[in-house]
């Protein structure tokens, strides 16, 4: 208290030091924080910030200070006139905020909480999520790759003949020195192999890009999930059996899944399957137009070529790959029509999910 009565009797920069004014900081911060009015507080800041408050003083007072001490005292008597400033606002809004601020009748439990709404995953990371789930109990582990790949791991390992569409600057996004963005995972399972000897047993989510004019159906980035099952006397059984395994975790015990004969270059055989339609139950409906059906995807057994790359026997071992688009999976699951809703982020469509 001394210190304050030196100063407060005008007598300006005589005996003060810079330790002085970082109490009289303190002092101030606290009064502030004190202050239980309005009122209380523009008293405070009158004291110190006022025309005539303790700070003017001691500004005017520095020139009289030691000059060694001159240059902290003027910094800190800034800190002072910035932090009280700061702490006068902070305490004004409390008193709006009609809390008392300490902590005395601050929390008024009647007053209702303000409902800031319950966020929800994205239904494409609530697919990516729930596939890595169900692979999970049938031993699958996840793997990673690089959305920036070669040519070889994206076409070439995956036995892609070099004059195949795919390959062409309007399907693929070519970049400098032979990369491309990735334009399905596959290339993720031919690094694994390439890695590590067989057995081998990952699911590779990830994002991919593929030259694609945007519409309801189509868009230039999307996700997929693929899987590689590689093993002594892995079998197509094994595949139909595993597909089915997750469609019925994925969309419903009743779900049954229809494997139609199809071509990649990096599977033979190759399959398409599809879900019966969980909406009518396979009886037919606008959601599979009447079919019954809905077409999900693509496997079949990773072609002997494709080991031959990876330095794998094909002799020896054998393995099933499968692939599946999780927008397409999410837009059927969640009755989605369009593509591009699930990149918009607009708050009113994903609060309209069931999710
Ligand atoms: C290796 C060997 C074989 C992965 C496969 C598919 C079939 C497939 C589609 C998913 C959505 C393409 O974008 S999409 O329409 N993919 O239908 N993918 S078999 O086959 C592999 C992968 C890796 C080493």
């Amino acid at each position: 208290m001394a210190l304050l009565f030196l100063w407060d009797s005008g007598r300006s920069g005589q005996f003060m030091n810079a330790s002085d004014i970082a109490a009289l900081k303190k002092q101030a911060l606290g009064e502030a924080q004190a202050a239980g009015t309005a009122d209380a507080l523009e008293q405070v800041r009158i004291k110190y910030l006022g025309r005539k408050g303790l700070l003017p003083g001691i500004m005017t007072g520095l020139k009289d200070a030691d000059p060694a001490e001159r240059p902290a005292m003027g910094r800190l008597a800034n800190e002072l006139k910035q932090e009280l400033a700061a702490r006068l606002a902070a305490r004004r809004g409390e008193l709006q905020a009609g809390s008392a601020g300490d902590g005395a009748g601050a929390f008024d439990p009647t007053l209702p909480g303000r409902w800031r709404g319950l966020g929800a995953r994205h239904p494409i990371s609530r697919v990516i999520e729930e596939t890595i789930r169900i692979f999970d109990t049938l031993g699958f582990s996840v793997a990673d790759g690089p959305d920036i790949e070669t040519e070889y791991h994206n076409f070439d390992a995956l036995n892609t003949p070099d004059d195949h569409p795919s390959r062409d600057t309007q399907d693929t996004f070519w970049l400098e020195a032979g990369r491309l963005l990735r334009t399905q995972t596959s290339p993720v399972q031919i690094r694994v192999m390439e890695s590590q000897p067989p057995p081998v047993r990952i699911i590779a989510p990830g994002r991919c890009y593929r030259r694609d004019t945007t519409d309801a159906t189509h868009s230039a980035n999307f996700h997929q999930i693929e899987g590689l099952y590689v093993d002594r006397r892995v079998s197509l059984a094994d595949l139909k059996g595993d597909i089915t395994y997750f469609a019925q975790r994925l969309m419903g015990a009743d779900v049954k899944v229809r494997f139609r004969p199809h071509f990649f270059p990096f599977t033979e055989p190759s399959v398409e399957y599809d879900f019966s339609c969980h909406v009518c139950g396979g009886k037919g409906c606008r959601v599979c137009k009447q079919s019954g059906w809905i077409e999900i995807s693509g496997a079949g057994m990773v072609n002997p070529k494709v080991f031959r790359k990876v330095g794998y026997d094909p002799d020896a071992v054998t393995g099933y790959a499968f692939g599946m688009g999780v927008e397409r999976i999410a837009m059927i699951r969640y009755g989605i029509q369009d593509i591009r809703l699930l990149y918009d982020n607009d708050r009113r469509f994903l609060e309209s999910l069931s999710l």
